[in-house]
């Protein structure tokens, strides 16, 4: 009989907890975090420090990957259907800005736009949306310059080297850091006419090294290589391009942007054309951003419409594991 009671008390002790978790799991703020391309490492890294910002103030965040608008409008619909107040987003096409802020207000979600900024329809910076991105050309002049210096520190004569530049030109951050990468490569000397313009039509690996490959072909003449763009990926491609046409790693430099998805890279064996990449902070981005929407949607205080990181760290074979460690990133 006690027994009986006992148990009766501890079901309904129970019962109570598991309906103050789902409410509490209710009352819990919650922030989206949209992503175009969740396949690469930077956003993966974005969304670790996402979710770790929603860990140590007590909110959640649902995570989801917007690889075109159509998924991207159809996820807005579902991240009010499942109450959340607000997001982040990586938006997979600039010119979706209107649309989404639109659908947002319509559903009243608050946004901060991170990485691509939004453009209007006038074609210019949507610059009411409260955007956090790194400085884009100057990171690219930097990429530049550190090619130019390895180049040197290896004797390639200029003459005998080519450049291929993968560039995006539809976004605006990948254009800053491709034309800010070869102004740095003129600015030192580099011969104009050595430098040959590779159109992605994707940014990921294919779409470099398919770019690419066509540059290699139509240059047979060069010895070396420099090999830019505006991402690791976009690096990457242009790198294996190279190694299919028969180049070897001392003849090839690349460094990528990004930092996050050159690490197996980094870790092979043999050295390849790849030298190193700038480590951006995807910790930040992730963190912070997320941090934004979490104040204004719980707090009421609105983020600014424009948040600058800077940093880039060049990372290479000797000392990416450090640098990577030092930022929690591995
Ligand atoms: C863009 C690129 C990403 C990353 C980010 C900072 O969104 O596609 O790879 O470089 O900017």
């Amino acid at each position: 009989m006690r027994k009986n009671i006992l148990s009766a008390v501890i079901a309904s002790v129970m019962a109570v907890s598991a309906m103050m978790h789902v409410a509490e799991a209710a009352d819990k703020v919650k922030i989206g975090f949209l992503v175009k391309q969740p396949e690469e490492p930077w956003f993966q890294t974005e969304w670790r420090f996402a979710d770790k910002a929603a860990k140590d103030n007590g909110f959640e965040v649902l995570k989801i990957a917007a690889p075109d608008g159509e998924r991207t409008l159809a996820a807005l619909d579902s991240l009010a259907a499942n109450g959340a107040q607000g997001f982040v987003i990586c938006t997979p096409d600039p010119r979706l800005g209107p649309s989404i802020v639109a659908k947002a207000k319509a559903l009243n979600l608050k946004i901060v736009a991170v990485d691509d900024r939004f453009v209007g329809s006038d074609g210019k910076f949507m610059e009411d949306v409260p955007y956090l991105g790194m400085d884009a050309h100057a990171v690219g002049q930097k990429q530049g310059s550190l090619l130019m210096d390895e180049a040197g520190k290896r004797g390639w004569k200029l003459a005998e080297t080519g450049a291929i530049v993968n560039t995006f030109e539809e976004l605006d951050t990948a254009h800053q850091r491709t034309s800010g990468s070869v102004e740095s490569l003129l600015a030192a000397g580099f011969p104009k006419e050595n430098i040959y313009f590779a159109a992605n039509r994707t940014t990921d690996i294919p779409g470099s090294f398919d770019a690419s490959n066509i540059m290699l072909t139509q240059h047979p003449d060069k010895k070396n290589w420099l090999i830019i763009g505006m991402n690791d990926n976009a690096v990457l491609g242009g790198i294996r391009a190279t190694e299919g046409a028969g180049f070897k790693a001392p003849n090839v430099i690349g460094i990528g942007i990004n930092g996050t998805d050159v690490v197996a890279e980094l870790e092979k064996k043999d050295v390849t054309g790849l030298y190193g990449s700038l480590l951006l902070s995807p910790n930040v981005h992730g963190y912070k951003t997320t941090m934004m929407v979490y104040d204004w949607v719980a707090k009421g205080i609105e983020p600014p419409k424009f948040t600058p990181v800077s940093e880039a760290t060049l990372i290479t074979r000797e000392n990416f594991k450090q640098k990577l460690k030092e930022m929690g990133l591995m």
